[in-house]
């Protein structure tokens, strides 16, 4: 990755880390993928269409890079899935605990182990909106907790878990799924509530980690299980405005973009997708600030420790 390269060519003035709201963690993992390789190359890939992407959001009448959206050095870490999820874990909990809002991109789904874990230390009451076509809920898969089968396994087990879009699973995983909390495409496909019975399971703290496998494969191929009967683009995003308006969103990651030589159409999605979600973080909370719970629309953080604040550098 080239030194001084900022998030989508932003003005180095919005790329500070100082001053920028938004932290943003590549992480180029694709250690334990049993399928297509690649995912690795998802980070750069999302970097390069962001670079190309247009920074005004129609929707919003917003331009949220002016936030500042500070871009960190990739995890490169991959001696072992544990020792990458480990690394991911620190470099997540120390930018939460100097006050960013922090999104990381992906790289394979067992990423997400490190960093769930760091905002469930994070923050009280955390539920995790789990978007993805898979449950990812095995206790161990090939040998290691660490696998991508097993993302969602320890979040399952310390925070809140709700999981939409799924259409794959294992018999195995029944045990670990909670009936209430997991929003299966076919049903959702002819339930036309179903935004708003996700969002009566989810508390008020909520971090989204978006799996790319989750969108229908006509509008992304690149990605490395996909599975048919999946989200398209504006019913996602209609949901995805109800959960940012409606509660603290906290961070979010987006995974499994495992782009394809001859089609940049998915990298250009998971760039706008991620765009559009910083949009609706910043446009949304501030449109909510004369609501009657003015602490959540604000971001404020109800249980911070700062215990691994030891290099203020700033
Ligand atoms: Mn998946």
């Amino acid at each position: 990755m080239k030194t001084n390269r900022t998030y989508s060519g932003i003005p180095e003035e919005y790329a500070k880390l100082q001053t920028a709201k938004v932290v943003l963690i590549p992480v180029p993992y694709d250690g334990t993928s049993t399928w297509q390789k690649g995912a690795d190359k998802g980070p750069e890939a999302f970097l390069n269409a962001s670079e190309n992407m247009e920074l005004y959001d129609i929707e919003t009448d917003s331009e949220v890079y002016k936030e500042g959206v500070f871009l960190t050095e990739p995890v490169t870490e991959n001696s072992s899935p544990e020792a990458m999820v480990e690394a991911v874990h620190t470099e997540t909990k120390k930018y939460i605990n100097k006050n960013k809002f922090v999104t990381v991109f992906g790289g394979e789904h067992s990423v997400s182990i490190g960093t769930i874990r760091a905002f469930d230390e994070c923050f009280n009451n955390l539920s995790v909106l789990h978007i993805d076509a898979h449950t990812d809920l095995r206790k161990e898969y090939e040998g290691s907790t660490c696998n991508h089968a097993c993302a969602l396994y320890e979040a399952n087990r310390n925070t809140n878990v709700v999981q939409v879009g799924i259409r794959s699973m294992d018999i195995s995983e029944k045990t670990e799924i909670n009936p209430d909390k997991i929003f299966f495409a076919h049903d959702m496909a002819v339930d036309e509530y179903w935004m708003d019975d996700v969002l009566d399971q989810l508390s008020s703290n909520v971090f989204i980690t978006f799996d790319l496998d989750a969108f229908d494969p006509s509008i992304m191929p690149s990605t490395g299980t996909p599975e048919p009967g999946g989200l398209l683009w504006y019913e996602t995003l209609a949901f995805l405005k109800k959960v940012f308006s409606e509660r603290n969103v906290v961070g979010f990651d987006i995974m499994e973009l495992c782009p394809n030589e001859k089609d940049k159409s998915s990298d250009f999605l998971a760039a706008k997708l991620y765009y559009k979600m910083l949009s609706y973080k910043f446009k949304l909370d501030n449109d909510n600030d004369d609501d009657d719970d003015d602490e959540l629309s604000t971001g404020k953080l109800p249980k911070f420790k700062y215990e691994d604040d030891d290099d203020n550098d700033f």
